[in-house]
């Protein structure tokens, strides 16, 4: 949600995102836009996984931060070991800015070191009591004030003369170096509020004005040749697309940062990401969560929205035309939850790719595959709560299509693990025009560089060979095929090579084991027949499949299954139940680590064994843990795995 507010005849622009893991898709285009991140700490916990993601991010995108400790008036909050949490994760860059008097139910009172000043708040938040810091209270405020002091002054030499000469610094300077260390990102500031209480709200409109940094200030944005632009209202308009939406009524809608310029409603502007098409920019609007103000421009740095265009979607950098300057894509991490998708009514699965199409414009985190191979649809996302809300959600309730959601399947491949000889003769020679065609075959396990064969021994019979001509060929779903014609004295013409070779692709696209993609394999073709007048092309394409059929079966033919690396990060305390789970699912341990007060553990796990993964691992880090996954490799499955799908696919085979 955005939200626009004036403060101190400043603007401020807030865009509120989400914490948990399932909605990083809403948070990166947001980091990407700011020019501060507040990172909210719940008191009672301190720094959990999630502000360990999120500063993760953050830090990728440079952006400053400041931290806000929210539930203070919560029976559990524990202001000291959030700050111990904060600095064992952030180092000493973190520095109390504000600390609380009485958290708890009663919390009202907050400890200003900036001003050196206690704010107490009334019942509702609204009105403030402003008053010297209690003696009680001097001593602890006087040293978080050296703290802050020392930091500041750090950031800047002028500032550190004048702390050497005077022993402290104004007000002023103080800020001056809090606004230098917050945008280097060497100084992290901490503030306490309740927003239930609506206890130190206010402060920190105030802090937002008074050190944050604005557009101008902050390190200006760079577009994707690496050169800065200043955010100048005078300068060439070009604005990022950082967000798109649909809505009831409206239909698109296009949130974007003036990163360059002013832009005035009716102006035309270029597509400079899609096409070089032109936009009319009719309407322009200054966003409020759910309300849309109409306004006549708007200036470098700030935000706004804009409805009826046509192809311009997230991403997109638009500018007046003659500019080219372009801004880098909002980049997403790899998804780790995948399931398939179909329609409930025949006829409607073209409504539901549009439908897909548009919440995936809406959600860069999401992924929609059309599996050609395992033919189905495949949503790729964050987890299983990401695909609910976003993508059946929307469906049962703004586009009102059925849809169901169902396993995805898994790209297993086949391959073979030894060398072995068959031959085939495809012979139709009764009636009309015959066909004729005879292959003899080797195959054999392909690995890279291995060298051209001379002879092979198998069974005990040895098969002297001369290689003619080599192709190799990079299969598009990953591994080789390499075709060896090692014809000799024309006994195969060449010209029907190629058909051979077709008919092993067939089989290479429709695995002999399990209808799966085969891969990195080594054919040679020594021998056969050709009838002088029935041999064409047909034939030596289906004796090509049918040699090739015969020998993968006689060749320790395999299943491979596709090997993910995950790269969990759980509380210590819960290590030990990650890890049995983990074992539960065939991984393999790769190794444990500790790593900013958190247990990383990286560990190798079959696809298929990781479907539910992201629910699993909440329900036994009791949402306290976060993981990562990327594809590895391809990996034989185990003999029982593999009986169990042999056997599978036999009763589809049987039932169709
Ligand atoms: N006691 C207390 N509870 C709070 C306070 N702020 C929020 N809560 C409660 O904490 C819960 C979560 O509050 P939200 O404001 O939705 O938290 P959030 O961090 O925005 O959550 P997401 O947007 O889902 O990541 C709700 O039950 C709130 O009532 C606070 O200052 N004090
Ligand atoms: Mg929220």
């Amino acid at each position: 949600t955005i939200l626009a507010v004036e403060h101190n005849n400043k603007k401020i622009n807030f865009i509120d995102v989400p914490g948990a893991d399932d909605f990083i898709g809403q948070v990166l285009p947001a980091m990407q836009t700011v020019e501060t991140g507040l990172m909210l700490i719940n008191a009672q916990n301190g720094v959990e996984v999630g502000t360990e993601i999120h500063s993760r991010f953050a830090e990728q995108h440079n952006l400053p931060l400041i931290f806000i400790i929210n539930q203070l008036d919560h029976e559990k909050a524990n202001f000291t070991n959030n700050i111990e949490s904060l600095k064992q994760r952030f180092g000493s860059n973190v520095i109390v800015a504000q600390y609380p008097v009485n958290s708890g139910h009663n919390f009202d009172s907050i400890i200003d070191i900036i001003t050196m000043k206690m704010y107490k708040f009334s019942d509702d938040g609204k009105k403030v009591e402003i008053t010297e810091i209690p003696d009680s209270e001097i001593d602890k405020a006087k040293s978080y004030q050296q703290e802050l002091i020392e930091k500041a002054a750090e950031n800047d030499e002028a500032l550190m003369e004048s702390y050497f000469e005077k022993d402290t610094l104004t007000e002023d300077e103080l800020r001056s170096g809090m606004h230098t260390g917050i945008i280097t990102r060497e100084m992290f500031p901490v503030f306490c509020i309740s927003s239930k209480l609506n206890v130190g709200i206010s402060r920190i409109l105030d802090f937002i004005t008074n050190v944050l940094p604005s557009p101008l200030e902050a390190k200006p944005k760079k577009n994707i040749k690496g050169e800065s632009i200043k955010p100048d209202s005078n300068g060439k308009v070009s604005l990022f697309i950082f967000k798109t939406g649909y809505e009831e009524h409206i239909g698109k809608i296009n949130y974007f940062k003036v990163i360059s310029g002013t832009v005035n409603e009716n102006q035309d502007l270029i597509n400079v990401s899609f096409n070089r098409s032109k936009e009319r920019f009719a309407q322009l609007f200054v966003v409020n969560g759910k309300n849309r103000v109409k306004v006549p421009s708007l200036m470098a740095g700030d935000i706004g929205a804009t409805v009826k265009i046509k192809t311009t979607k997230t991403n997109n950098t638009v500018n007046e035309s003659g500019v080219d300057w372009e801004f880098p894509k909002i980049e997403m991490p790899q998804s780790k939850y995948s399931i398939a998708i179909k329609t409930v009514n025949d006829g409607e699965e073209e409504k539901l790719g549009e439908a897909l199409q548009e919440i995936q414009d809406e959600d860069l985190s999401l992924e929609v595959e059309y599996s050609k191979e395992l033919k189905q649809i495949i949503l790729h996302g964050q987890g299983e709560y990401h695909i609910q809300t976003m993508v059946k959600w929307h469906l049962d309730n703004i586009f009102k299509i059925e849809a169901v959601l169902y396993p995805a399947k898994i790209p297993y491949r086949e391959t073979i693990t030894k060398t072995a000889y068959a031959s085939y003769r495809h012979k139709k020679q009764s009636g009309g025009a015959g066909q004729f065609g005879e292959v003899h075959m080797i195959i054999e396990p392909y690995v890279e560089n291995m060298s051209l064969p001379s002879s092979y021994k198998i069974d005990g019979k040895e098969f002297k060979i001369s290689v003619r001509d080599t192709q190799v060929i990079s299969l598009d779903w990953g591994g080789k095929l390499v075709y060896l014609n090692c014809i000799v004295g024309g006994v195969i013409d060449a010209k029907f090579l190629p058909a051979i070779l077709k008919g092993i692709m067939e089989k290479m696209e429709d695995g002999p084991l399990t209808g799966s993609y085969a891969r990195d394999i080594r054919v040679a073709i020594f021998d056969g027949k050709m009838h002088p007048v029935d041999s064409n092309e047909i034939s030596f394409k289906l004796a090509g499949r049918n040699a090739f059929k015969e020998a993968f079966k006689k060749a320790g033919p395999k299943i491979l299954e596709p090997i993910y690396l995950m790269e969990i990060l759980a509380p210590t305390d819960r290590m030990g139940d990650v890890i049995s789970d983990l074992q539960t699912r065939r991984a393999i341990l790769q190794g444990t680590s500790s790593e900013n007060g958190f247990e990383k553990i990286i560990a190798k796990v079959p696809l298929a064994e990781t479907s539910n993964y992201s629910t699993a691992l909440k329900s036994v880090t009791g949402g306290r843990a976060t993981f990562t996954m990327k594809f590895e490799e391809y990996a034989p499955v185990p003999g029982d795995i593999q009986q169990k799908l042999l056997k599978e696919y036999e009763e589809i085979a049987e039932e169709a």
